[in-house]
C-alpha cells in the first residue's frame, strides 16, 4: 500500500507542452467545477491545504502535478462544466483534458467524481465517453455522501451502478465525504493497485 502521506506540490501546468516527464506512475482526477477534487486530494494525503480548495468555483485552470514520491503522482485536472468560463477557454481546455488522457504513457487510471446528489450529469458523460475510449482503468467517488442520509446513499449507489451497467460500463463505485473522509482508506487501496 503506497504512503500517500509524503505527497508534495510539484507543478502546475497551463497545457501539455509544459508537464514534466512522462516517468513516474499518475493517476488523475477529474469531475465538474467545485465537485470536491481539490477536498478529495486533501482527505486522501491527509493534508489540509496541499491541493487548494475554494468555495468560488471554477478557480483551478490548470493540470496540477503532485509527487506522492519518486515514483508516483497524483494529478488534479481541471474541472469541467464551469459556466462563468467563456466557451473558447472551456473548449481549449476539453482539448488540453483529452489529449493528456489520451496521449499520457504513464497514466495508470483516472478517477471521475461526482456529486452524489447530481450524478451522471452530461458533462460526467462526455468525460466518462472519453476515458472509456482511452482505454484506461477507471472508478468512480460519489462525493459529498454526507449531504445525504443513509437511504439516499443506497438508493443513489443502486441507481448509478445500473446506469453504468446500461451504458455497458460496470465500474467500481465509491461513496465517498472528502469532509468526513468517508472512503478514504477505500480509494488509497485502489490507487495503490494501479500504480503498483
Ligand atoms: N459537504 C461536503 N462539502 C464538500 C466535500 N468536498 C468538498 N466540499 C466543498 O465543496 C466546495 C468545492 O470543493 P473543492 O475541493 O474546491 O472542489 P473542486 O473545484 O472540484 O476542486 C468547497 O466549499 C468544499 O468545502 C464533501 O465531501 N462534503
Ligand atoms: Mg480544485
Amino acid at each position: 500500500m503506497i504512503n500517500f502521506r509524503t505527497t508534495r506540490f510539484l507543478k502546475s501546468c497551463p497545457s501539455n507542452k509544459t508537464l514534466p516527464k512522462d516517468l513516474a506512475a499518475e493517476v488523475a482526477f477529474s469531475g465538474r467545477s467545485n465537485v470536491g477534487k481539490s477536498s478529495v486530494i486533501n482527505s486522501l494525503v491527509g493534508q489540509k491545504k496541499l491541493a487548494k480548495s475554494s468555495s468560488v468555483p471554477g478557480k483551478t485552470r490548470e493540470i496540477n502535478l503532485f509527487d506522492i514520491n519518486a515514483k508516483c503522482r497524483l494529478v488534479d485536472l481541471p474541472g469541467y462544466g464551469y459556466a462563468k468560463v467563456s466557451k473558447k477557454e472551456q473548449e481549449r481546455w476539453g482539448w488540453e483534458m483529452t489529449r493528456y488522457i489520451m496521449e499520457r504513457e504513464n497514466l495508470k487510471g483516472v478517477v471521475i467524481i461526482m456529486d452524489m446528489r447530481h450524478p451522471l450529469t452530461a458533462l460526467d458523460r462526455d468525460m466518462i465517453e472519453l476515458v472509456r475510449d482511452s482505454g484506461r482503468a477507471f472508478a468512480f467517488l460519489l462525493n459529498k455522501a454526507d449531504k445525504l442520509g443513509k437511504n439516499d446513499r443506497i438508493k443513489t449507489v443502486k441507481k448509478v451502478e445500473k446506469e453504468l451497467e446500461s451504458m455497458n460500463l460496470p465500474a467500481i463505485l465509491i461513496p465517498y465525504s472528502a469532509e468526513k473522509k468517508i472512503g478514504v482508506s477505500e480509494l488509497a487501496k485502489l490507487l495503490s493497485g494501479w500504480m503498483e
